[in-house]
């Protein structure tokens, strides 16, 4: 196992990053140019979300051709000069893998819908009864997971768009195909995988309808999940890489199993329940405040029994699928500066590996988008229908989106005052966030005080601190509101308090100056008399004991 738990990743969302070529789409040039940056920030590796040859209809995870660059992000000498720019810098770069699905626009698919009956067997191609789906499943992105294909009267399944066609991993011929990709990228100078919602690969055996669900529980983390994986990892050899799988729903039993070194499986796992405790219902589309006692608990669960498992997490609070974390757990108005640290410090400091968000070091809010025209995103667009059609309003499905909306991570990069923000000489393919504060990286660079600075920082001390990197995690029990952790290794202990409101609130552990020293703060001083009893609103505190 290689030495990763000291590294930080930063995520690009390719097309909102930077546009070379002002045509309004971020690309790889625009990646390149901007690798200086990202190694000033202090991250060591870069995942860039699919940049291979799409239609686009869910932006470049709908995959036409495996190895091929997309004309609009760029050539493979681009990818190429990336990689080795990035080499020079100490800068590795981690590419998105989407194994669950191609676009219809594969050749595979397109020759299985020509009849081809050896490529129907790389999809799921099922009969159904009465011209009803052969099941009643529902769709990530709304409406059924199957569509009909009238001339083949057969149904395939799709659990995302239906531009979207499940792979079959039954077929072993799929799976020495996957294998290859890996390889070649592996061979271009890449150095980890990102694997998209790699848990939802393994289909049951038998489809039958879910009574009482959406029919996730019957292919999440599924029967040959972790065979499939181990044998992905072993013959492609990427055991040494750094590896994460998004997991879709899933447990922290499997989690162990994915993530833990004696499995020979992954390196770490991305999982979603803390970004669930705002859901009404288990519902994405009713909103409702945070519950923060329920996002203790997942921290408290997760973190623990992955420890206790041998287990590692990805830890997040961002990407390209979430709302901006400053506005959803923070405040982006009165305490923006604040809580922006806040959740910074909260995330960097856990047992895990850190992503940071493209933006979310300067602290991007939502892009709280007016009109339905603003939307470019599939999911948003689709769910925005079927709330109509479900009775809401408007205004009422508008105020919905501005919350829950995938775009709202998806608003262009912010590089300095000039027009299009420096992202691109043009109007770029999806509108700017409407900010209270005008937030520009070049604004905070090199700024004392900035939460750009305060990320560099905490990149910092994750390399200098072997308790933040490889120590224990202990919770221990604070006033509600305030979540406060133990990091410990050696003789070394660090503290973290964290306050997730917008209140003054009293800490149940009292500590004296002299017995600390203040690592990181996020309020410019602390009280003069020495003792702390209290946080203030979104207050973090990172104490060191030294024994
Ligand atoms: O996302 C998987 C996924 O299930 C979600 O994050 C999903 O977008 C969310 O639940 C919808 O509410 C991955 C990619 O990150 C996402 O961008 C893709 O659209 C999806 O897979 C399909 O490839
Ligand atoms: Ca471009």
């Amino acid at each position: 196992m290689n030495n990763f738990q000291d590294k930080v990743v930063y995520q690009i969302y390719i097309k909102s990053f930077k546009d070379s070529n002002g045509d309004g789409i971020g690309d790889l040039k625009g990646v390149t140019e901007k690798l200086d940056y990202l190694k000033e920030l202090g991250v060591d590796y870069i995942w860039i979300t699919p940049f291979y040859a799409s239609p686009l209809n869910d932006n470049g995870y709908d995959i036409m051709d495996y190895y091929q660059v997309d004309p609009l992000f760029g050539t493979m000498e681009d990818l190429e000069n990336l990689i080795a720019q990035g080499k020079k810098r100490g800068i590795s770069l981690m590419t998105d893998l989407v194994f669950n699905h191609t676009s219809t626009k594969h050749e595979w698919f397109q020759k299985a819908l020509a009849g081809d009956e050896e490529y129907q067997k790389y999809y799921i191609f099922k009969e159904g009864e009465f011209g009803e789906p052969p099941t009643n499943w529902v769709s990530k992105f709304g409406g059924s997971t199957w569509e009909y294909v009238p001339h083949l009267k057969k149904w395939y399944l799709h659990l995302f768009d239906k531009t979207q066609a499940d792979l079959n991993w039954e077929n072993p011929k799929v799976r020495e195909e996957l294998k290859e990709v890996v390889k070649f990228w592996r061979g271009k100078g890449v150095e980890g995988f990102r694997f998209d919602v790699i848990n939802l690969i393994s289909k049951p055996e038998n489809f039958q309808n879910d009574t009482i669900g959406d029919g996730r529980r019957f292919y999440t983390d599924g029967p040959k999940i972790h065979e499939y994986l181990k044998e992905l990892v072993k013959d492609t050899g990427i055991r040494e890489l750094m590896t994460v799988g998004e997991m879709s729903s899933t447990s922290i039993e499997d989690c162990i199993r994915y993530s833990n070194p004696k499995e020979e499986e992954l390196t770490m796992c991305f999982s979603f329940h803390h970004l669930k405790v705002d859901y009404k219902n288990q519902d994405k589309w009713e909103i409702m405040e945070p519950d923060l006692i329920e996002l203790q608990k997942i921290f408290r669960n997760w973190q623990l029994g992955m420890q206790k498992g041998g287990g590692w997490n990805a830890l997040f609070w961002c990407n390209h699928d979430q709302p901006r974390s400053v506005s959803r757990f923070g405040d982006d108005k009165a305490y923006w500066l604040e809580s922006s640290k806040m959740l910074a410090t909260f995330l960097h400091l856990l047992r895990g590996t850190p992503y940071i968000y493209q933006g979310e070091e300067i602290g991007m809010t939502n892009g709280y988008f007016i009109s339905i025209e603003e939307y470019k995103d599939v999911e948003s667009i689709n769910y925005y229908q079927i709330m109509i059609e479900e009775g809401k309003t408007k205004e009422e499905a508008l105020k919905i989106l501005r919350e829950r909306s995938r775009d709202n991570g998806r608003t262009p990069m912010q590089w300095n005052q000039e027009k299009f923000y420096g992202f691109s000489q043009v109007k770029p393919w999806i509108p700017f966030g409407k900010y209270e504060y005008p937030i520009t990286a070049e604004e905070q660079v090199g700024k004392e005080g900035s939460i750009f600075s305060y990320y560099q920082e905490l990149i910092r001390l994750r390399k200098e601190r072997s308790a933040i990197s490889r120590g224990e995690i202990t919770f221990f029990d604070e006033t509600p509101g305030i979540i406060g952790y133990k990091r410990r290794n050696n003789q070394e202990e660090i503290l973290v308090f964290c306050n997730f409101t917008n209140q003054d609130l009293s800490l149940k552990t009292q500590w004296k100056k002299d017995d600390f020293f203040v690592l990181l703060q996020n309020y410019v001083k602390l009280e003069e008399n020495g003792k702390r009893n209290s946080l203030r609103p979104y207050e973090t505190l990172v104490l060191l004991a030294e024994s």
